[in-house]
């Protein structure tokens, strides 16, 4: 794909470059000491060297790989000191520039430190390879203050002792793009927040429910062999006394499509091939089960296998987890006939019987096999799978399908069997998970969505997960940039803006109303007569102005993302945003003994959602898949404004999956357009600790003043940090709170008095954590 440029985006003022490199030709430079660059190349990538002489705005570079190069002096910046290569957090640069900043990430992933601190952001690089940095040993330093190297695990301690020390709630929110290893660190911030407040017996229970969820939820991309194909949200909840106790799992739109189309070289959900590889011989006579590439849904992208993975092994695996979750045997049993049946309608056929093309379902295993699993007679499943019922008044009309209608009609039946098997297994397995006796107060949510994406061909699934990743970029920006600086000025303290790269722009153009994206194509699926093309057409007519937009030729249109551009295709978006259901089959469904919790949920869900009514233009605009989308993705928005926000940003170093390989222009365009560098420079130059005046007086006020209570909080504030010694650049006063600066690693906790005394130095008073 080609990136986008980012206008906003500028490296250090150029007032200061300009100085620095003023200086530098300003002769000052000793002969033989020569003054160590960054020169931008013609390839745009930057290469070390030392300047070797200048002329007006031309200087002669030395590179380090021998060449000699003239650039002009504005590709040129400073280089910070070698014992600075590796700094833990990227605050501490002298130079803050993009070369520098790649460089000390690439020199510290090249040791296995995968992690960078930028300000109060860890920045997490994928190191596709094991590395000796997890375990229970390691949680415990953290946990105890010893290790305080940037980590997960430091990232949730300080959630923890937040949500402890605040009573708040806070969430830990994880992005980046596909394969970053978002979920792999979900992973690691929940195998330590389960270990806190000692053991409460469900620990390995709520681990292993993500090794259900990934069997049921993941499948191989072509960008990630084990890709999440839903959105998670768990929250971890925690007893009065900080125990961990509980978890509650919310899950957003799967993407269902994958059930029984897909590009070629990706797979279908990790379970399918488990089960088809490792059902015992009983499972698999009752289930009628074959190996995976009997199967059309399975073996129609060309690819049954992942390198390195045993589908056998993970079945046994799964089961294990299973029963470790608390699944019984029987739900066990009900979902694996479920995921069978689905397969086999997949090997359902149809035969074209006159010259409309109408059709009659071909007698065969598939539809046998199909209807015995969900419970119904052969022939109730073929006339759902070949007519329609309508009604016209009194009368019901039944009218024979297309071979295409009816293949359509197969596909939509067996996706919303296995969507109805998801939520299902969510739903027992939050009912496993459930905390007893009410006795939960607090928790720490983890975020984990599926990641921007762009495909070679990128359809109605990719725009719907790349619109969630603008929203999660926007809940980003609105925190680490907006709020952070406006409470600056608010406060009245002095502040330079820092400005950062916001994507409003892209998000109006998804939900303005009427005239954005998902308004008009909730516009367009309510027209009957509508097409792919006419879609496009509107979206052409209304869209064109936006910044983020481009119509392009043959039904494709192109979006800018804060990520990236990508190039959509419109076939199937009206159909998949209607996601019509259609009632017959649904009655089917219901009516299916399939097992009987199974069937009654269908049942209860279906009479929920009005699944059961025919759709209708009005029903459309709460309805449609786009709709419910963006009104789950405003509720966990709300819900993630509930709580203080901790930020982890993954990255991934190369797009072939492969270790010790570190590509520089993607990693920076990575680190680029989650703004790394604005964030190094507000936190730089901002006051990440704050406390109000009232507070810090009460706190700190006896250490001066016999009786507080007839002080003014300011002047008691301002006493305290004059007698403490604290520098002036280390603290601003506020109308209404003091701000520290990061340099003063100030803990606003609630301390004993006991712990200091008037004898105190200001570092015992100010670096506690
Ligand atoms: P994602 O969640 O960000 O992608 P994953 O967490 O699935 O990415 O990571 C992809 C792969 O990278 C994993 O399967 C591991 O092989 C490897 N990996 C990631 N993190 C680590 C780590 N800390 N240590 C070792 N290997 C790791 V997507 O779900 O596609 O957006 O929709
Ligand atoms: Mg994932």
């Amino acid at each position: 794909v080609k990136m986008p440029k980012l206008e906003k985006y500028k490296d250090e003022p150029l007032d200061e470059k300009f100085r620095w490199v003023g200086a530098a030709a300003g002769g000052s430079v000793p002969k033989k000491k020569k003054l160590r660059v960054w020169c931008r190349l013609p390839n745009t990538d930057w290469e070390l060297g030392n300047i070797h002489s200048i002329k007006g705005e031309d200087t002669v570079v030395l590179l380090s790989n021998g060449n000699v190069l003239r650039v002009s002096t504005k590709n040129l910046l400073p280089v910070n000191p070698d014992i600075l290569d590796d700094v833990d957090d990227l605050i501490k640069l002298s130079y803050l520039n993009e070369p520098s900043v790649l460089r000390t990430v690439k020199c510290r992933y090249s040791r296995d430190m995968v992690y960078t601190k930028a300000g109060n952001v860890l920045v997490a690089i994928n190191p596709f390879k094991e590395v000796p940095l997890y375990g229970s040993d390691l949680a415990a330093a953290y946990r105890e203050k010893k290790d305080n190297r940037p980590h997960v695990y430091a990232i949730a301690d300080s959630a923890y002792n937040a949500m402890m020390r605040d009573g708040a709630n806070q969430s830990i929110i994880i992005s980046g793009e596909s394969g970053a290893g978002k979920t792999e660190t979900a992973k690691i911030t929940m195998q330590y927040l389960v270990t806190l407040g000692g053991r409460s017996g469900i620990e390995n229970k709520v681990i292993q429910t993500n090794f259900i969820l990934e069997a049921f939820g993941n499948a191989k991309t072509s960008r990630n062999d084990n890709s999440s194909r839903f959105g998670k949200l768990t929250e971890m909840q925690f007893n009065d006394g900080g125990k961990f106790c509980g978890a509650r799992i919310q899950t957003f739109l799967l993407e269902k499509t994958r059930v029984v189309q897909r590009e070629t070289g990706e797979r279908s959900y990790h379970v399918f091939y488990q089960l088809c590889a490792g059902a015992s011989h009983i499972l698999k006579e009752k289930l009628n089960l074959k190996a995976a590439d009997e199967y059309e849904y399975l073996k129609q992208s060309d690819c049954l296998r992942i390198s390195c993975v045993d589908d056998a092994q993970r079945f046994h695996m799964l089961m294990e987890a299973l029963n470790i979750a608390h699944i019984s045997k029987e739900d066990q049993e009900n979902a694996f006939t479920m995921l069978a049946a689905v397969l086999w309608l997949g090997n359902i056929e149809f035969q074209v019987i006159d010259a409309e093309n109408h059709v009659e379902v071909v007698s065969s295993e598939g539809v046998t096999s199909a209807a015995k699993l969900m419970g119904c007679e052969v022939s109730e499943l073929m006339l759902a799978l070949s007519t329609r019922k309508f009604h016209a008044g009194k009368d019901s009309i039944i009218e024979k399908l297309t071979l295409s209608q009816a293949i359509d009609t197969r596909n939509a039946l067996a996706m919303s069997v296995y969507v109805f098997l998801f939520d299902w297994l969510i739903q027992k397995i939050n009912k496993s998970l459930e905390v007893g006796e009410r006795q939960t107060c607090r928790s720490i949510t983890i975020l984990d969505i599926y990641g921007f994406e762009s495909f070679h061909r990128n359809g109605f699934e990719q725009i719907c997960i790349n619109y969630a990743n603008e929203r999660l970029q926007q809940h980003f920006n609105r925190h680490m940039f907006k709020l952070e600086q406006e409470e600056y000025v608010q406060d009245g303290i002095d502040w330079t803006t820092v400005e950062f790269i916001d994507n409003s722009e892209c998000l109006d153009l998804f939900e303005k109303r009427p005239l954005g994206l998902l308004s008009l194509l909730d516009e367009e699926s309510s027209f009957p007569e509508a097409t792919d093309l006419t879609f496009i057409n509107k979206l052409k007519q209304h869209l064109d102005g936006n910044p983020c937009f481009k119509g392009e030729g043959r039904g494709a249109f192109r979006v800018r993302h804060y990520a990236g551009e990508v190039l959509y295709d419109t076939s199937g978006f009206l159909e998949k945003n209607r996601d019509l259901l259609h009632s017959d089959y649904v009655k089917l469904l219901a009516h299916c003994q399939l097992s009987g919790l199974f069937a009654s949920y269908i049942l209860d869900r279906s009479q929920d959602t009005n699944l059961i009514r025919q759709f209708t233009s009005a029903d459309l605009l709460d309805r449609s898949v786009g709709s419910k989308f963006k009104g789950q993705l405003f509720k966990l928005m709300q819900c993630l404004e509930s709580t203080t926000p901790h930020f982890i940003r993954c990255i991934k170093p190369n797009n072939n999956q492969l270790p010790g390989m570190f590509e520089n222009e993607h990693v920076l365009q990575q680190l680029r357009c989650c703004g790394v560098l604005e964030i190094v420079k507000i936190s730089k130059a901002g006051y990440p600790f704050r406390i109000a005046h009232q507070r810090f007086a009460e706190r700190y006020g006896f250490l001066i003043f016999e009786n507080v209570a007839s002080e003014d909080p300011l002047s008691i504030a301002v006493a305290v940090l004059q007698k403490f010694n604290v520098l002036p650049e280390m603290y601003q006063v506020g109308y209404t709170q003091l701000f520290f600066s990061h340099s003063t690693d100030f803990c606003i906790g609630e301390h004993q008095k006991s712990h200091y005394t008037r004898d105190s130095s200001h570092s015992e008073i100010l670096s506690w954590s």
